[in-house]
């Protein structure tokens, strides 16, 4: 199966002689959760919900940022660049230095100190990337992207450039292609508020070339601890542990606000305790291991279902933006405990198990 440029290339205005540089991302599964929809109408007494997983992890890096990375990377060997250079809580870093490896590119990554998953330091390491640490978060990491950029000789691949939404927008268009229409609501988490933008800006399109005959009520969700958007006001000392979406000045803003009122949605936030419960609830009952951060939009689906916010009938997507693998770490100390070390013994491991 081809990436995305080339799977909607007509979308796209870019010449036969185009350096694509992909690693056949996107073509994502869209998982029925009947549990999560079981919860859904037993919180909010509604009947006839269905609920999707749009399983991003499942990507060449292992989020939704390659379907950005590709369209950025590429504009970027095609503009002649030698370096790239991003911001990032880790998973934009990772796809970066991915796509940056497979075009001969130096790629240059901003870190926040300390809160970026073991899992994603480690892909951006081993793809062979130039890291610096911050003793700073995301949003001092970005004004540094800002200002290296400005000097003209690095080409910058956060979503400030607008190639990467136009990526993204992609995983709109294969919601709207599995299920055969758009859904009523998408649920998606929100950190910079790219996705949301760019899922917006598909589902858009596909409306207004009559792909499809409806658009969706977008719902974002943000992390408590960084909720800028929710409380109006930039948050300088952002906090979570769902440290992807750890981030108190998002650069679209304006444009997440927009797709929400546009679309009649609504962007609200989470708290780490819903965070976690959705992240287990997924793996134990589903059997989908995402990120702590991509479980913030099936935490916001819940809390909407207890506010009375859901609607009978409807057909709702929820965005799973990275794999659980990435964050090994939130893994151990958030699932089942009921682990032994014992001696290579039947017996004993039979009265562990209670056999
Ligand atoms: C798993 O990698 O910002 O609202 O630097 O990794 O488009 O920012 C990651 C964001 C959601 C939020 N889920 O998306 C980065 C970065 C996961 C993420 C988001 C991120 P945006």
């Amino acid at each position: 199966m081809a990436g995305i440029l080339e799977r909607y290339r007509k979308f796209y205005d870019f010449g036969d002689d185009f350096p694509i540089i992909s690693l056949e991302e996107g073509n994502t599964p869209l998982i029925p959760a009947k549990k999560v929809a079981d919860a859904v109408m037993q919180k909010s007494g509604k009947k006839g919900i269905r609920v999707f997983l749009k399983f991003e992890g499942l990507n060449p890096t292992g989020s939704f940022k390659d379907r950005g990375m590709t369209y950025a990377v590429s504009q970027a060997v095609a503009q002649g660049h030698t370096h790239i250079i991003c911001a990032s809580t880790g998973n934009t870093s990772a796809a970066a230095a991915a796509y940056g490896a497979r075009a001969g590119l130096k790629t240059l990554i901003i870190l926040p100190g300390g809160k970026v998953a073991l899992g994603k330091l480690s892909q951006a390491i081993l793809y062979g990337a130039s890291i610096v640490e911050i003793d700073g978060n995301f949003d001092q990491a970005l004004d540094i992207v800002r200002d290296l950029g400005a000097t003209g000789k690095v080409c910058i691949v956060n979503s400030i450039n607008p190639y990467r939404l136009q990526g993204q927008k992609t995983g709109a268009f294969e919601v709207c292609d599995a299920l055969g229409e758009a859904p009523d609501d998408l649920y998606i988490p929100v950190g910079n508020a790219g996705n949301i933008t760019a899922y917006w800006i598909g589902f858009k399109e596909y409306a207004d070339k009559d792909i499809t005959r409806k658009r969706p009520r977008m719902n974002g969700y943000e992390a408590e601890g960084s909720a800028a958007i929710v409380l109006k006001r930039k948050i300088e000392k952002p906090e979570t542990l769902a440290t992807a979406i750890r981030i108190g000045n998002p650069a679209s803003w304006q444009a997440a606000e927009a797709a929400r009122d546009e679309s009649g949605g609504r962007i609200d936030s989470v708290t780490d305790d819903e965070i976690v419960a959705a992240y287990q609830f997924l793996a134990a009952n589903e059997g989908v291991f995402c990120e702590p951060s991509s479980a913030a939009s099936v935490a916001g689906l819940l809390k909407a279902s207890e506010l009375d916010q859901v609607k009978d009938n409807a057909t709702i997507v929820c965005v799973l933006t990275g794999n659980g693998l990435k964050d090994p770490d939130s893994a151990i100390k958030f699932g089942n405990p009921e682990r032994a070390q014992l001696p290579a013994d039947s017996a004993q491991v039979a009265e562990f198990f209670k056999l």
